[in-house]
């Protein structure tokens, strides 16, 4: 592959990345903690350890606030050499990295400079207690920031690890709008040196809107172009006419000999499972989303869309000059070029050589580790039989015989799609539970029930990472086939936010999970596939948790002030909403 064996970039990282610095030599590594904070204890967050704290019920409240302006603008750039028009945060990509210790509160002011779409900012992972109305989903905690317009968020860093933030309206994060998260907090396990995150991002090149749009009619579907490791990769110009150079560069990274590094892993894409690996070291995972778990060592990491993984590596190769290839792949997935490379120099390799390591072999792997090797490093217990369970079949089709036809996502029986202009959030805090006009907005009304089951089988022959906001659902179990009520790691199941769904395999058994929640967070919660073109096929529903305590909580005017100024922009101009709208 000559137009990839050349480390000396054609392009400068401000035409491929923007302001981003991610991925350049230039990103030194994290420190343990942000260190502005009283140390009390002798860490921003006291004495709480990953033992000692219930990290649902008792997140530390440092009192610091970390600020941010994030201004939404298009602009043009070239992450793997093909120049294309995206839609960026503060001109980076991928966006600014958040940065907080475990109890500061992150403050986001989000300017729209789009002139002619809305916009929203979802915080993945966090719980967003009693600030639900800051969760940034269109349509459901809010109405969408209208053009020109300014949404503050204010919420706590109220669990820490690895994430990252991603625009929920449509799929517009496609173009570019995402970027990393870093919560510093207590540790399971020592390493020397934190590298920070690694986005790794299915891409394309074409527009999100015309993507949807093909995605949902049916015909040829929609394929990845690249896969980018943060926001780098190349491209081979002779296969494509859009405007083109050939080795734009590639993400580098520095080892030091004998220290253990962490990599924050975070798949940030748009349909694509990528498996990870780095040749000639193993990785020691430590925490699966905002979960810290018993380490484990593997040889490869495979996440869903939406998940991340921290992972532990040591420099134990004894040759301070040696490189090898960083690879993530994109596995039973729709894509033309499913191969993401960077470089791994240790520190006195000459950092514009090519790698020359051999891919070690590695057996594909679509799902997530098996349960029974993921377990959670504060343990909750044996988890009792729920209030209520909630089935959920889903389900893929046609939504007509005639044209015009969509293909769609159902969760029992019904494809969802939400109105920008009517958050089912901000109904409930009114008080009103019921849309009768409004089937397909797929409220689930779990009333004052004190946990909730979710079976979910899914009937289509493809995984979907599944995720839910406002939680870490315990993973009871997963699995092909009718779920037979045993329960993994019975006494101290998974948590995480996302967890990957199997399809229906060839015998025609449907995948499931089991997930269970314990209904601490009164609100309005998705609970969808992260794959944006099957949610904007409406694989998804809201699930209404403990609305009467909703009604009970006083709102600030901010997001009605939002809604205000959509129902303003919307009267004089139409929305193109092709999809469900998220
Ligand atoms: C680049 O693409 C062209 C056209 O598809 C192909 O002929 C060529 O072999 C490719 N080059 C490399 C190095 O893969
Ligand atoms: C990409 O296009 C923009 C706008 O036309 C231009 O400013 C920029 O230089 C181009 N970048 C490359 C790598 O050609
Ligand atoms: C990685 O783990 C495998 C399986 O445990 C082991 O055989 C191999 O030696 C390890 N490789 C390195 C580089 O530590
Ligand atoms: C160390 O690695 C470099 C880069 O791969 C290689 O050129 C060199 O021969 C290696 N040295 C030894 C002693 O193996
Ligand atoms: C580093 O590698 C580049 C690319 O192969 C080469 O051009 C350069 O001469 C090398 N530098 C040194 C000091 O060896
Ligand atoms: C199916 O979806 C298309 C595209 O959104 C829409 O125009 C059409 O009215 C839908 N058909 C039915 C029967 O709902
Ligand atoms: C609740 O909201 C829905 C959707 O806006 C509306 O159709 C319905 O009339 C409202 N119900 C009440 C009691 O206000
Ligand atoms: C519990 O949830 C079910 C729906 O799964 C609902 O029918 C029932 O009314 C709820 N119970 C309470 C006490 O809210
Ligand atoms: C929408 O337009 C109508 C008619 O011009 C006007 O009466 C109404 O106040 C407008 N609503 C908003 C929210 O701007
Ligand atoms: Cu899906």
């Amino acid at each position: 592959m000559s137009w990839l064996l050349n480390l000396i970039p054609a392009l400068s990282q401000v035409l491929t990345n923007g302001l981003s610095t991610l991925g350049t030599l230039q990103q030194g590594p994290l420190a343990p903690f942000l260190t502005n904070n009283p140390l009390p204890s002798g860490y921003p967050w006291g004495t709480r350890t990953v033992y000692n704290t219930n990290p649902y019920e008792i997140p530390p409240f440092t009192g610091v606030v970390r600020p941010y302006t994030f201004t939404i603008s298009r602009g043009n750039i070239a992450p793997d050499g093909v120049n294309r028009s995206v839609i960026l945060v503060n001109g980076a990509f991928p966006g600014p990295t958040i940065e907080a210790n475990w109890g500061d509160t992150i403050q986001v002011t989000v300017n729209n400079q789009l002139t002619d779409e809305g916009t929203a900012l979802h915080w993945h992972g966090f719980l967003q207690k009693k600030t639900q109305y800051y969760d940034g989903v269109p349509a459901v905690s809010q109405c969408p920031i209208a053009p020109g317009k300014s949404l503050t968020y204010t919420f706590q860093a109220d669990l820490y690890g690895s994430s990252w933030y991603h625009s929920h309206y449509s799929a517009q994060y496609a173009a570019g709008i995402f970027g990393p998260m870093v919560i510093h907090g207590p540790t399971n396990a020592l390493y020397d040196i934190d590298l920070g995150p690694v986005m790794l991002s299915d891409w394309y090149h074409r527009d999100y809107f015309s993507l949807v749009e093909q995605t949902m009619t049916p015909g040829p579907p929609v394929k990845s172009d690249n896969n980018l490791i943060n926001g780098k990769g190349v491209f081979n110009c002779s296969s494509t006419s859009l405007p083109c150079t050939n080795n734009a560069g590639l993400s580098k990274f520095v080892f030091t000999p004998g220290k253990t590094h962490r990599l924050r892993l975070v798949n940030s894409g748009a349909e694509g499972t990528q498996q990870f690996s780095i040749d000639g070291h193993n990785l020691t995972v430590i925490a699966n989303d905002f979960v810290p778990v018993t380490p484990y060592t593997v040889q490869s990491v495979t996440l869903g869309i939406g998940q991340r993984s921290d992972v532990l590596v040591t420099a134990n190769t004894n040759n301070a000059s040696a490189a090898y290839w960083m690879r993530s792949t994109l596995v039973c997935s729709l894509t033309n070029q499913p191969f993401g490379l960077a470089a791994v120099y240790y520190n006195k390799a000459n950092t514009s050589a090519t790698p020359t390591s051999v891919a070690p072999t590695i057996p594909q792997q679509c799902d997530n580790d098996a349960l029974t090797s993921t377990t959670p490093f504060f343990p909750f217990g044996a988890q009792p039989q729920p209030a209520t369970t909630q089935q959920f079949d889903i389900t893929f089709g046609p939504n007509s015989t005639t044209p015009p036809i969509s293909n769609l996502f159902y969760m029992n029986g019904v494809s969802f799609r939400g109105n920008y202009n009517a958050p089912v959030l901000l109904l409930s805090n009114a008080g009103n539970n019921s849309y009768p006009l409004d089937p397909e907005w797929n409220v689930y009304n779990f009333g004052s029930n004190s946990s909730m089951r979710f079976v979910v089988y899914n009937h289509f022959p493809a995984t979907h990472p599944m995720h839910l906001h406002g939680h870490n659902f315990f993973v009871l179990n997963v699995g092909n086939g009718q779920w037979d009520g045993s329960i993994i790691n019975a006494n101290n199941p998974q948590r995480r936010d996302v967890q990957i769904l199997p399809g229906q395999n060839a015998q025609q058994e449907p995948g499931f999970i089991v997930l269970q929640i314990n209904a601490d967070n009164p609100g309005v919660w998705p609970f969808h596939c992260h794959i944006a073109w099957h949610v904007s096929a409406g694989l998804y529903v809201n699930i209404l948790e403990r609305p009467a305590d909703i009604a009970r909580q006083r709102f600030p005017q901010t997001p009605f002030q939002t809604c205000k100024d959509w129902a303003a922009f919307t009267n004089t101009t139409v929305i193109d909403q092709i999809d469900s709208g998220l």
